[in-house]
């Protein structure tokens, strides 16, 4: 949890409170400690509360994801997490049912397995969702148990596969035709929007006044984060990269061509009715997996000496594609890393060092596909790459990424998450002007680094062959 601070060239961040979020594996699947995360938010207000309280409070989750509640507004069940198996069906019926097309052609989101509405679907004859009046997604869920208030907004609520992504408004005929009861959604409602007050018991354990305002934020974290991507000129493509790398473009307008559908783009929505065209790439959970995988066997984890040793480590040894369904959740990710090597026909790496720079390369090769292909699917040139989030702190990736991609990479804010959350309450704030002038200020006050591509595209297309029509 972050503090802002936001005026006429000033935008910093304090880090107030740090709190582990640990998925909880129980008989019925894997589930988020949502109870837990919410004393962690409590814990964060207080500390705010001592150090001169805040303005507003604004909440920002990962997508997806959601909790039931029933008709006494309680919440039905531990919320499940989005890599819990339980969708492996129900996404197949649900695209059987609508059909894959249809299904793109209304909501112009990528096939993911855990869409909320394939999560809804393998539900379907629960005791909960017969039970369920109202869904919440993660951050409206959160803001609910702050003020009492009940919304989805919207960047978060077009991850669902129920907005539609021409009018922007719940698809009443999609949550028919899978079965769902549409008054299950709540009303939408955009970045920006007050959300509330803090009902008097939070004001109470807090310490902060019960008329702190709460405000809906871009909810979706990557919505935040393309807040906050420092563009300052046309011909800019981001990667949003944490444990996932969204990587595309803002577009005015959703791109539901075929073409679109087969490479598996998603239109999500930005604030200000933009639409983030962009797809997700297995991100930097390969190598927080292969570092768990690591810490069990007593095998060094430490980053710094993990990158430095990728560093030093011979290029190119072996190259994965990161959007592999075996690296969505696999109990061993060294192992799937090696079974996927055996099955493309390399040898898999050797070592440590190895591991992580061929984690690193295949990133970065995914990263050069998924723009390639943006651009021609939006019919954009793409001039300039603006890497954002905890992978821009990666020297390495971020330098891979601009000889791969063969253009400039600027790297930076690594907060961009938590910077694009705050610009969105600094501006319901009247602090800040629109969209444009919130990137001018991220640019002005933000640390950034620059990388310029060495030039070279043919280890980079070698590599890319070793994967077929990658
Ligand atoms: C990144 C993210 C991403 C979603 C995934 C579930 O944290 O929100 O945009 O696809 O998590």
């Amino acid at each position: 949890m972050v503090i802002g601070r936001v005026g006429p060239g000033r935008l910093d961040l304090t880090e107030l409170h740090r709190f582990p979020n640990i998925p909880l594996r129980l008989p019925t699947g894997l589930h988020w400690n949502l109870p837990g995360l919410f004393q962690g938010v409590l814990d964060g207000l207080s500390l705010a509360a001592r150090t001169g309280g805040v303005a507003s409070v604004g909440i920002d989750t990962w997508a997806v994801d959601y909790g039931l509640l029933d008709a006494d507004g309680a919440l039905l069940g531990i919320p499940h997490h989005y890599r819990d198996t339980r969708t492996a069906e129900s996404a197949g019926q649900i695209r059987d049912l609508v059909g894959a097309a249809e299904l793109y052609a209304v909501t112009g989101l990528q096939h993911l397995p855990f869409n909320s509405v394939f999560q809804l679907a393998a539900a379907r004859g629960t005791a909960q969702l017969a039970a369920a009046r109202t869904m919440l997604l993660i951050p409206d869920l959160l803001t609910h148990w702050l003020t009492g208030s009940i919304g989805a907004e919207i960047t978060n609520a077009s991850t669902t596969g129920l907005l539609d992504a021409r009018t922007g408004t719940w698809s009443r005929e999609l949550a028919r035709l899978t079965g769902l009861d549409h008054t299950l959604l709540p009303p939408l409602r955009e970045p920006g929007a007050a959300a509330g007050t803090l009902l008097p018991h939070i004001a109470d354990c807090t310490g902060l006044p019960a008329d702190t305002p709460v405000t809906a934020v871009a909810s979706h974290d990557t919505a935040s984060a393309v807040v906050a991507v420092p563009v300052t000129r046309p011909g800019s493509a981001y990667i949003s990269c944490g444990t996932w790398s969204l990587a595309g473009l803002e577009l005015d307008a959703p791109v539901l061509s075929e073409a679109s559908r087969a490479a598996n783009f998603t239109n999500e929505r930005g604030i200000d009715g933009t639409v983030r065209y962009l797809r997700n790439i297995m991100g930097m959970w390969l190598l927080e997996e292969c570092r768990r995988a690591w810490a069990a066997r007593g095998l060094p984890t430490d980053l710094a000496s993990l990158l430095g040793a990728a560093a030093q480590a011979q290029p190119f040894t072996a190259v994965l594609d990161p959007d592999d369904p075996v690296f969505l959740a696999p109990a061993d990710m060294p192992g799937a890393i090696a079974a996927f090597c055996a099955r493309t026909g390399q040898q898999a790496p050797r070592d440590v060092g190895a591991t992580v720079r061929c984690i690193l390369e295949s990133l970065a090769l995914a990263h050069r596909r998924t723009l390639r292909q943006a651009a021609e699917l939006a019919g954009r040139d793409i001039t300039h790459v603006h890497l954002v989030g905890g992978g821009s702190r990666n020297d390495l990736l971020c330098r891979l990424t601009a000889d791969a991609t063969g253009l400039p990479v600027t790297a930076g804010p690594t907060e961009a998450t938590a910077l694009g959350n705050v610009l969105v309450q600094a501006r319901a704030q009247g602090l800040v002007g629109d969209l444009p002038d919130m990137r001018r200020l991220v640019a002005a006050t933000q640390q950034l680094r620059h990388y310029t591509p060495d030039g070279d595209p043919r280890p980079w297309d070698a590599a890319a062959a070793r994967l077929g029509p990658f």
